[in-house]
């Protein structure tokens, strides 16, 4: 069949609109019309080049969601016309990190995934005969994609795409990085780096954890009213704070945080996350992705005493049972996605979601097909 998508060909371009060639689902693989879906950080970072795994000609896009229009043979979870949302990170419940419950990171297809490609090797799109990559398994910047059986979470009909496609990344990955992966316990002191699509899910993740004090640090204040909407406590500017930061947090919070969260993708900040946690309990917990080849580093006493230093991938979710749950949470009104979705746009526009992003003016841009 042919499909409508934005075709990322060269790092540091933008995409552009065209119609491309989408082979049916294979053993295993479903065919979904994606409705909508949000445009991430992580997009523009493989976009920009940073990303040392991207790859192109790609259909990017990992946020999205949608109906199930075909299936391939031996497809049993999932039917025509279920209602979806894809998964970067699937859920084969059978392999070793599956059965594990330590870990949410399914390795069923990493390899072809991490390749851009289906699990048996090759791509569904192609364009003027030539192959196109897939992206993080999902390439929701096409109208319609090809995904496996299981990475893909049914999740309820009455549930708006253009609202639950952000939870196919930038909601879970927040608000599960608080439940899942930290597991803050009510009465907590959380610290929250970058108060973007991700860490203003992390403040809701904490509010609804029931956590007494959430700061939140950013270095535009025009995010503190937004999260201040979604919990947070307190704001910090780091340009505005004279002096170091971490003495002026582990004051503030009188001792340290219980928790902190880093959702930028900056070093610099991760050593800060870490050294601001309260000394023989304190955990930090990495969300951001940082740029190829950085390193992180701290003295090694703070460990020592009691520092914890962990990172989350998706918020610790197992998409297939944890994503259904998540958008029950939205419909009955315990989690707000709709203010965090500032702009929509159809996919002609895609780009503009990109500029947005770049000049700090919208939390999430969604594409709506
Ligand atoms: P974003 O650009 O929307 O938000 C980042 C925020 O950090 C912005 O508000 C910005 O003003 C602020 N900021 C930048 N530098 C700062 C500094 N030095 N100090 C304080 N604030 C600063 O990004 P996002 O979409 O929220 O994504 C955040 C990170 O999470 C990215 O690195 C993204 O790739 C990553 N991510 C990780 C996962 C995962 O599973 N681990 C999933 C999705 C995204
Ligand atoms: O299993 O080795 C692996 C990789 C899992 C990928 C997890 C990706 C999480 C961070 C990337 C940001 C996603 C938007
Ligand atoms: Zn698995």
């Amino acid at each position: 069949m042919k499909t409508r998508a934005a075709v990322a060909h060269q790092a540091g371009k933008p995409l552009t609109i065209e119609t491309v060639d989408l082979e049916g689902p294979r053993a295993g693989e479903v065919l979904v019309e994606i409705k909508a879906t949000g445009v991430c950080h992580t997009d523009e970072f493989t976009l920009s080049g940073a990303d040392p795994e991207g790859m192109f000609p790609a259909i990017l896009g990992h946020e999205g969601a949608g109906i199930v229009v075909d299936v391939g043979p031996g497809v049993t979870s999932v039917k025509k016309g279920d209602h979806v949302i894809p998964l970067y990170t699937p859920e084969c419940r059978q392999c070793e990190y599956c059965l594990n419950p330590k870990t949410n990171l399914c390795q069923a297809i990493r390899s072809t995934q991490g390749q851009g490609l289906m699990p048996d090797g090759s791509s569904r799109f192609s364009l003027d005969g030539k192959p196109v990559l897939h992206y993080m398994g999902t390439s929701t910047f096409s109208n319609f994609t090809v995904l496996p059986e299981i990475a893909v979470a049914k999740i309820r009909e009455d549930a708006p795409f253009d609202k639950v496609c952000y939870i196919g990344c930038g909601v879970t990955t927040g608000i599960g990085a608080v439940i899942w992966t930290a597991k803050v316990e009510p009465g907590s002191k959380v610290v929250v780096f970058g108060l973007g699509g991700i860490g203003l899910n992390v403040i809701q993740g904490a509010r609804l954890a029931g956590a007494d004090m959430i700061v939140g640090v950013d270095l535009n204040p025009a995010r503190e009213a937004m999260a201040r909407k979604f919990g947070m406590t307190h704001f910090v500017n780091p340009a505005e704070v004279g002096g170091d930061l971490v003495p002026y947090l582990v004051s503030l919070t009188k001792g340290g945080a219980d928790y902190s969260f880093e959702c930028i993708g900056n070093v610099q900040v991760m050593r800060q996350a870490l050294e601001c946690c309260h000394k023989g309990w304190g955990t930090s917990v990495i969300i951001g992705v940082a740029p190829a080849g950085a390193e992180i580093s701290t003295r090694p006493f703070q460990l020592v005493t009691g520092r914890n230093w962990r990172g989350s991938a998706f918020g610790g979710a197992r998409g297939r049972t944890d994503v259904p749950k998540i958008v029950d949470w939205y419909m009955e009104g315990k989690i707000d996605i709709d203010s965090l979705i500032t702009h929509t746009m159809p996919l002609e526009k895609i780009n503009d979601a990109f500029e947005l992003m770049h000049r700090g003016e919208s939390i999430r841009s969604v594409v709506v097909y």
